[in-house]
């Protein structure tokens, strides 16, 4: 089987209410639909996406910049195109966009091979596991009052979320009474983490860690600017709670050096900057030479088969973000997200509603 043709459908999906953290307000969603074409008919997919609407076109440049690294190969030649777009991004670098770019084919060559395969790819990659746990992400923003917070994680526990995740602005002040009445909402049978978003430096998070350790902190996530490793690292070793980064990181040299330098005691890959599934994979197995677990950052959807083949994995993260756009929807059982048995991702595009949100170009 030979890859004839890439395409991409840019689309944006407005949010009902906008979104806050505490370095962006999100008001839509934007993502591109890769399509991979075969000579045999079956197609390949994959998405990748940004929270700001004018960068879409970048990210559609860059897909279509590696385009002849993939056409004419065979799906299952994952590898080889992979380093051959890694020889063809030197010069305009070996990270951010160009990152996303490898991803975007990557994700879609597995899509391929498992379809051809007639298996899921955890399943080509070897099974760890058929569900994975996962926590709420889709909510508690800082955009939230704290009413609407008690409210929210009430409604993440009550629909059998075990673990969940709150927005910090990282001042003590605010921070800490929110905390406490999402713990008071909860009780203690449920996880909860914070993410700061990188706002911090090493003192002050170290103090804002030491006043949250009471209301029990399973991770305290980007304290400080993603690319201060040191800093990061100055948190990790002054604290209890672990220390969780690396949505801003990419390729397994990224997770190297957050390894090396001791800045994370939990890894959280994201498809689109790691590296797609081949190197989400390669990075799982690097984390476990250090005895470190993983965590997936955003595209739960797609991220569910690698996790599934990932020993270390810990916690996917959820949220509802792409759900319009598939035709198939997560299954949650007992806090854990069930890992579907369909070829490939398991989750297909669903086309009427690509068309629907599709940006005119
Ligand atoms: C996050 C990242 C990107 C968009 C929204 C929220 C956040 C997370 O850092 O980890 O979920
Ligand atoms: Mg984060």
């Amino acid at each position: 089987m030979k890859i004839t043709d890439l395409r991409t459908v840019p689309v944006a999906l407005p949010l009902d209410k906008p979104i806050g953290n505490a370095t962006a307000r999100i008001t839509m969603f934007s993502c591109i639909a890769v399509f991979l074409d075969t000579d045999e008919g079956l197609v390949g997919e994959n998405l990748i996406f940004t929270i700001r609407p004018e960068q879409v076109k970048l990210l559609d440049a860059m897909v279509h910049v590696l385009r002849d690294a993939v056409i004419g190969r065979s799906p299952d030649d994952t590898a080889a195109v992979w380093a051959e777009c890694w020889k063809r991004i030197n010069f305009i670098g070996f990270s951010g966009v160009s990152i996303m770019g490898i991803s975007a084919i990557d994700g879609a060559m597995w899509d391929l091979r498992g379809k051809a395969a007639g298996l899921s790819i955890s399943r080509l990659l070897g099974r760890a596991r058929d569900r994975v746990p996962a926590y709420a992400s889709g909510g508690l923003w800082l955009s939230e009052s704290t009413d609407e917070l008690v409210e929210q994680a009430g409604g993440f526990a009550a629909a059998g979320f075990k673990a969940m995740k709150l927005r910090h602005v990282g001042r003590a002040d605010v921070d800490l009474p929110r905390l406490k009445a999402v713990r008071q909402a909860i009780g203690h049978e449920v996880d909860l983490m914070v993410d700061a978003n990188q706002v911090l430096d090493a003192k002050a998070a170290i103090r804002l860690g030491q006043q949250m350790a009471e209301y029990g902190i399973a991770w305290f996530e980007e304290p400080v600017p993603a690319h201060d490793l040191e800093q990061s690292a100055e948190v990790a070793a002054a604290l209890d709670m672990p220390v969780a980064s690396g949505e801003n990181d990419y390729t397994l040299h990224g997770f190297k050096r957050l390894l090396d330098t001791k800045a994370a005691d939990i890894l959280m890959p994201d498809l689109q900057r790691v590296g797609g599934v081949s190197e989400f994979v390669r990075v799982g197995a690097l984390a476990a030479a250090y005895n470190r677990p993983v965590s997936s950052h955003l595209f739960p959807e797609m991220s569910l088969q690698v996790m599934g083949s990932i020993p270390n994995a810990t916690l996917l993260e959820h949220l509802e973000w792409y759900s319009p756009l598939y035709q198939e929807q997560m299954q949650m059982d007992g806090g854990d997200i069930l890992v579907p048995d369909r070829p490939g991702w398991g989750f297909s595009l669903d086309l009427d509603q690509l068309q629907h949100f599709s940006l005119k170009r």
